[in-house]
């Protein structure tokens, strides 16, 4: 089998196992995986809304801008954009960078495919950032974390949630490497900037030696995985934040709380 009906084909597996189909607004970072699930899911029959979240860190978020801009360009699309500082919220004052950069994509990812009445939000999760999440929340006992550690997560428009899909969940890092490069398409090679001493890089490096040394670990680890989170999602309870009544596990949801602390609330 060629590289190009290998790589469609695990992405058909995900779309046909979840039924996934519908309007689906695709998160784009500027880096290679969202930019090769987006080019990819071109030529499925979705309605496909590009965008991307500006969360202002510096140089940074600028030149990955421009990288989705160029990809829409390139496949006709219009890219839609989100910017954190109209929230209120300045990145520059935030202490746990990481921290508030994610709490705030997940919100506004879903808050803008709930807005434009999407079925799903797709971004560009694989299978080497999959299992890298799942072993870092492993190894500090956050096991509650594995929520979400699936391919697909339906939504409900009652909570203002919008499905997630991650159409790369069983590919490689190599694998979507090999995509882009294929395809040509462009793609920001910089690192952001807080990303440096992640001890994520390392305990990445060791899952990819375990799959050299042990051909397809990697996905197995991925189905125990998905099977260990299906257990977790029945006693799970979602309501709505009581500040902007989008999904939450609390009372208040957590980017509420961050606007709270860093902005205008
Ligand atoms: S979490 Fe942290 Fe990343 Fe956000 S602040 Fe940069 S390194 S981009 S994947
Ligand atoms: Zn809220």
């Amino acid at each position: 089998m060629n590289f190009e009906k290998y790589f469609m084909g695990k992405i058909r597996s995900v779309v046909d196992k979840y039924g996934v189909k519908g309007r689906i607004a695709v998160a784009l970072s500027g880096g290679k995986d969202s930019m090769a699930a987006f080019h990819a899911l071109t030529k499925f029959k979705f309605e496909l809304i590009p965008f991307y979240i500006d969360l202002g860190i510096e140089e940074y978020s600028k030149v990955c801008m421009e990288y989705a801009k160029k990809i829409c360009d390139i496949l006709g699309y219009k890219l839609q954009i989100i910017k954190l500082k109209d929230y209120g919220i300045d990145f520059s004052k935030a202490r746990k960078k990481c921290s508030v950069c994610g709490t705030a994509k997940r919100y506004l990812m879903n808050k803008f495919a709930f807005e434009y009445d999407c079925d799903y939000v797709a971004t560009g999760h694989n299978l080497s950032d999959a299992l890298t999440f799942a072993f870092n929340n492993l190894a500090s006992v956050n096991i509650l974390n594995f929520r979400g550690m699936k391919p697909v997560l339906p939504g409900n428009k009652d909570l203002r949630m919008a499905g997630r899909f991650k159409p790369l969940f069983y590919l490689k890092d190599d694998e979507c490497m090999e995509y882009v490069k294929m395809n040509e398409i462009p793609y920001c090679k910089e690192k952001c900037p807080y990303a440096r001493d992640a001890p994520t890089i390392e305990l990445k490096e060791w899952i990819h030696e375990m799959e050299r040394k042990r051909n397809g670990i990697m996905l197995n680890f991925a189905k125990s995985f998905e099977k260990i989170e299906e257990m977790m999602t029945r006693q799970q309870k979602i309501r709505q934040c009581s500040i902007c009544g989008y999904p939450s596990y609390g009372n208040i949801c957590k980017f509420c709380k961050l606007r709270r602390k860093y902005g205008k609330i």
